[in-house]
């Protein structure tokens, strides 16, 4: 206690102590007749060398900082188009790092080679039409190449893919990812977030689903109202509040509305010609792992049932917001196979990742999917194989009720359903 005491006033008297000298020393100037903002040609010549020092070292740590960190980012691009990001990237560093070595340079190297000097007049320059022009075209003219040649590579990502591309969907919810695979027909089957329950987390269309979410409707219904019923039952007992029973009576009238919204999408399809159904006959789903087949061009279609998310491949550079109630798309060809990437990155434990990149509630951090790029061999084997995958028609067998999951996933469709149309979200083709 009495040392920090005895240093604190040692702290305070030095300062007072430097603030005298300083006040002594420009007393003095005065005395002598020079201004109190002159500086003598020493100081100024010292200033000017210590420009010249502060370039060297801010330009040492600079490269010192790339040596050391540069490395920290993504290993190379592991897809065709990812490889134009990376070129794209590459043009924009060379741009930042030359403009940003260059003026630079010059700020700290002018600010020491016209450093005060007694026997130099000033050059009186107060404009230039010319040099005007030059610092607004150039700089135009770079940022114009650099968003037109970002715009084009943008246009090639999530433009139409080719005929042989495969179509794969990106399903996104809090807090997983869901891929479902179109099968051999390469179309996915539609999907309708009404049809979302416990057995068809992804809402997929099919006449089994459509009967067995009716069915589940309408037991919610009849058990609201068994509930009700007893409300008003004739033995004059209360069993519940009034706000319970107004809980009740809107979610009976809220099941209703989806009913009849369900039943008039099972009628325009069946009166539709194309047999929608077909489509997602052959679909199967994962959330285990999302297979790709090297060299082979995918399409992917990203649906949410909750929040936006962001789907984003930090390897293949591609990113895209899942967005409810729309199919947002995006496509890549991987190139390298994830043996190829452990090689590659000399890392054993390399592995290919999806990731959410919206921060879309509490467990945000957790929402990933591990990816395989392999042959196709390798993924004939990995389909084939026990429990990778489920087929999106589900054995006539299993139980088809599970009324937990399915109310907490309808209080999300039922709101929106309030705003949006009845259109499913969801075709093969848009
Ligand atoms: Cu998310």
């Amino acid at each position: 206690m009495g040392i920090k005491l005895i240093v604190l006033v040692v702290i305070v008297l030095a300062v007072i102590a430097v603030a005298q000298i300083m006040r002594v020393y420009e007393l003095s100037s005065k005395l002598k007749g020079h201004r109190e903002e002159d500086v003598d040609l020493k100081a100024n010549n010292l200033n000017a060398g210590l420009f010249l020092v502060f370039l060297a070292v801010f330009f040492g740590s600079f490269f010192w900082m790339l040596a050391v960190y540069g490395n920290g980012l993504n290993p190379p691009a592991a897809s065709e188009h990812g490889q134009d990001v990376d070129w794209l990237f590459n043009i924009n560093w060379a741009i930042v790092f030359t403009v940003f070595l260059s003026t630079n340079f010059l700020l700290f190297f002018f600010a020491y080679k016209y450093s005060y000097n007694p026997d130099r007049k000033a050059f009186y320059f107060p404009h230039d039409n010319k040099l005007e022009m030059i610092w607004t075209i150039i700089p135009a003219a770079a940022l114009a190449v650099i968003i037109i040649l970002g715009l084009m590579t943008w246009n090639s990502i999530t433009g139409k893919p080719s005929d042989d591309a495969v179509i794969v969907e990106i399903y996104a919810k809090q807090f997983d990812f869901t891929a479902r695979y179109s099968g051999d027909d390469n179309k996915l089957g539609y999907a309708d977030y009404k049809l979302v329950n416990g057995t068809n987390p992804l809402g997929v269309i099919t006449e089994e689903n459509i009967e067995t979410r009716l069915a589940e409707i309408d037991e919610t219904i009849e058990n609201n109202q068994t509930k009700l019923d007893a409300f008003h039952s004739d033995t004059g007992e209360v069993t519940m509040s009034a706000v319970t029973e107004l809980k009740l009576q809107r979610e009976i009238e809220k099941m209703g509305r989806i009913r009849m919204r369900i039943e008039k999408m099972q009628r325009s399809f069946t009166e539709d010609s194309v047999n929608i159904f077909d489509y997602a006959n052959d679909d199967f789903m994962t959330k285990i792992t999302l297979f790709m087949v090297k060299d082979q061009e995918y399409q992917f279609v990203f649906r949410s049932q909750d929040v936006i998310h962001s789907a984003y491949f930090p390897h293949f550079r591609a990113q895209m917001n899942c967005v409810p109630g729309m199919r947002t798309t995006l496509k890549f060809k991987p190139i390298f196979t994830t043996q190829e990437m452990k090689e590659m990155t000399g890392n054993p434990d390399f592995e290919y990742i999806l990731l959410c990149n919206k921060i879309c509630g509490a467990s945000h951090y957790n929402m990933n999917m591990p990816v395989y790029v392999g042959t196709q061999e390798e993924f004939d084997a990995w389909v084939d194989g026990e429990n990778n995958v489920t087929p999106i028609i589900a054995p006539a067998t299993e139980e088809t009720t599970n009324n937990s999951v399915e109310e907490g996933n309808e209080e999300a469709g039922a709101d929106e359903s309030e705003s949006n149309t009845d259109d499913s979200e969801n075709g093969p083709e848009a």
